[in-house]
């Protein structure tokens, strides 16, 4: 099952300033960094809080690659903000088709993979009240 909110991912401009911004702010500090091709981002993970199931909760702050990318087109329409939701489960795949076979389009059936090798699925915002929702296992 769906164990918990793993991440809210935010679409940002400027990467660094948006991590400079959270930490002045918030005092929230970068865990992870790196850069997903395959999803057009360049992505920061800030924990928020660790849980006892040893996952936690994280800001994920993302930076489009590329002109084509999901998050360069939420930016032309939407403005920076919030992107999507993410719950953490531990069989990603086994999730999606559970949640798909309730009648939610499940836009990668395939996992693909996030961040620090986690597997991911994405559901279609458009069955789930305007919510872009991921479904992700992580890779530990
Ligand atoms: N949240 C809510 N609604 C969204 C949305 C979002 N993030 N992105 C698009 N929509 C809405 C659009 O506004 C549009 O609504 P209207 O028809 O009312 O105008 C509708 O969904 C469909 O839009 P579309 O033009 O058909 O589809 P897009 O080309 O905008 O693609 C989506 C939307 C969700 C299918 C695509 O962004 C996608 O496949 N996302 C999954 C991958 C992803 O987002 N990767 C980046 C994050 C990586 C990570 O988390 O690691
Ligand atoms: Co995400």
């Amino acid at each position: 099952g769906l164990t918990r909110l793993d991440h809210v991912g935010i679409a940002c401009r400027d990467l660094d300033a948006s991590i400079a911004f959270y930490r002045r702010t918030y005092g929230f500090e970068v865990e992870h960094e790196e850069v997903n091709e395959e999803q057009g981002v360049r992505e920061a993970m800030l924990r928020i809080n660790g849980t006892d199931d040893g996952g936690a909760t994280y800001l994920q702050l993302l930076e489009p690659t590329r002109d084509d990318s999901p998050v360069a087109k939420f930016l032309e329409r939407n403005g920076e903000g919030v992107h999507h939701i993410a719950f953490g489960t531990s069989d990603v795949a086994r999730s999606a088709e559970g949640i798909g076979a309730r009648g939610v389009r499940v836009l990668n059936p395939e996992p693909r993979t996030g961040t620090a090798g986690s597997r991911i699925v994405f559901l279609h915002p458009k069955d789930n009240g305007g919510v872009l929702t991921e479904l992700v296992q992580t890779a530990h």
